[in-house]
């Protein structure tokens, strides 16, 4: 049955299409040196597919508006105007094509001409059934130890690789790719020699862009999966841990449960006490001045609950997610941790989740399940790493769609200019090619051809009738989920 499944899924990564990061075919000396990363499309053997009308090679367009004072540098860094130091020539996707060649179709949209449209439905993990959820572990597990076929990762600055000429770049699993770009987004970043760091600059979190690129993440990660196991009908679960006294996904059947024999690391019964992290030592790099290299640094550590509690009481209440649902704003001020009454800065975890002030010092929400976890989870650049992160930020984003549909913001709320860089909502997303700005995934996920289980209720024919306002509906959502038989007597409008 393996090796049946093998062959597929070999099959299926060899002729599937490039998509992103960084796209093999663009990592070499000669893509380096022209700037030039427009492959070719293996249906016409035209760059972007360009014979087909997929896409054309087209110049990039730099992002004109200011960012804000946190990243007081220009020219240091080779995540800036994002991805201009590497490439000033990508592959722009006509229609509903999408991909580093346009080989691929948008999110939601599937078949030859990327005509047919279908929407998958992410359920929460413990309404898998055994089987399902024995399926997710081994997906996990094989994208772990599948070497990517479509993509590298970079292991050296743009400089160090004398502008192109001398590729640094490293092989790594299906898996680890997501863990990269993870990290590589969120890394310090390098002035120049050993410890010359700055480190308040995060191209994927603590400002507007964290909800929109973790959305996209999880979406590619999800197409990635597909393509790897030949299971089209793959949908990631959630984890809602919402009032959750414990890490209830901890088991050997989920994620893993503790380890017996040493409480930081994971038990032998579950396959991930077998994983190796990488780019988990933030600390050294800095010290070194370097890169992560893609290296194996040892095992995944984890010990839930055993975390700091000043920084973290509890995991979160459904009290605490009401609160931060109920917040306007999208961003506010800075647009960075100190933001007051900003939904995504509660959200995110620097603001309070029962006043919404920013600066917060003890964490909440989605950085107080990093907290708990005590581990390889709670250090931002190495998170990705554990299995958990991703049925986290699944649950997130959730939430973020929760308030989308509430609040129905037009594309022109989310910040054009004035936030941390990398965060304007026509950045570019770091490091994702082909690019994406932030904006483009500031919209509800039905657009983007998916839905979660639990935001399908009786209340879509309710607001479709127009008996309910958003924000009555949002209430009766709430509850319905924890209670399911309750929800009638609290369409209470406010
Ligand atoms: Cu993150």
């Amino acid at each position: 049955m393996w090796s049946l499944f093998l062959i597929i899924a070999t099959f299926v990564v060899c002729f599937a299409p490039s998509f992103q990061q960084f796209p093999r075919r663009c990592a070499t000396r000669e893509a380096l040196l022209s700037k030039e990363c427009c492959p070719s499309w293996d249906g016409d053997g035209s760059a972007c597919g360009a014979s087909s009308g997929r896409g054309f090679c087209q110049d990039v367009q730099a992002p004109t508006q200011p960012d804000g004072p946190q990243y007081p540098f220009s020219g240091v860094d080779d995540r800036e105007k994002w991805p201009l130091v590497f490439y000033n020539r990508t592959c722009q996707c006509a229609g509903n094509y999408m991909g580093s060649n346009c080989g691929d179709c948008k999110f939601g949209f599937y078949g030859a001409n990327c005509n047919e449209r279908r929407e998958s439905v992410r359920r929460n993990v413990f309404h898998l059934s055994r089987a399902e959820m024995s399926q997710y572990i081994s997906y996990l597990n094989l994208a772990k130890n599948t070497m990517s076929t479509d993509y590298v990762v970079v292991t050296g600055t743009y400089e160090e690789m004398e502008n192109g000429s001398n590729p640094m770049f490293a092989n790594v699993s299906v898996y680890d790719v997501y863990v990269w770009m993870h990290y590589y987004v969120s890394r310090d970043a390098l002035l120049g020699g050993p410890g010359n760091v700055w480190t308040n600059v995060d191209f994927a979190h603590w400002a507007p862009g964290f909800l929109p690129w973790h959305r996209l993440y999880l979406l590619h990660w999800e197409n990635d999966i597909r393509k790897l196991t030949g299971d089209m009908s793959f949908v990631m679960p959630y984890w809602d841990w919402r009032d959750a006294g414990d890490c209830d996904v901890c088991t050997d059947e989920l994620m893993g449960a503790r380890s017996p024999g040493d409480p930081d690391l994971l038990s032998p019964g579950s396959v991930f006490s077998s994983w190796k992290v990488i780019c988990s030592q933030p600390g050294a790099y800095n010290e070194r001045g370097v890169l992560c290299d893609a290296s194996q640094e040892g095992p995944l550590r984890r010990n839930p609950g055993n975390h700091n509690r000043n920084q973290v009481p509890r995991l979160p209440s459904s009290a605490e997610v009401a609160f931060t649902l109920g917040l306007r704003d999208y961003d506010t001020g800075p647009m960075d941790r100190t933001a007051n009454m900003s939904f995504r800065n509660t959200m995110e975890g620097f603001g309070d989740p029962s006043t919404g002030r920013g600066s917060s010092t003890r964490m909440g929400m989605h950085a107080a399940i990093h907290v708990f976890m005590n581990g390889t989870m709670s250090s931002v650049q190495g998170s990705a790493n554990d299995p958990i992160f991703l049925l986290h930020h699944a649950y997130i984003d959730s939430l973020y769609e929760q308030w989308l549909r509430v609040n129905q913001p037009s594309p022109s709320e989310y910040p054009d200019s004035g936030a941390p860089i990398g965060h304007n909502g026509d950045y570019n997303m770091v490091p994702f090619l082909p690019l994406y700005k932030n904006r483009e995934f500031f919209l509800s996920s039905k657009e983007l051809g998916y839905e979660y289980s639990s935001l399908q209720d009786s209340s879509e024919y309710l607001l479709a009738s127009g008996v309910l306002n958003p924000r009555n509906v949002f209430y009766m959502r709430f509850i319905y989920q924890k209670h399911l038989f309750r929800y009638e007597c609290l369409l209470i409008p406010f």
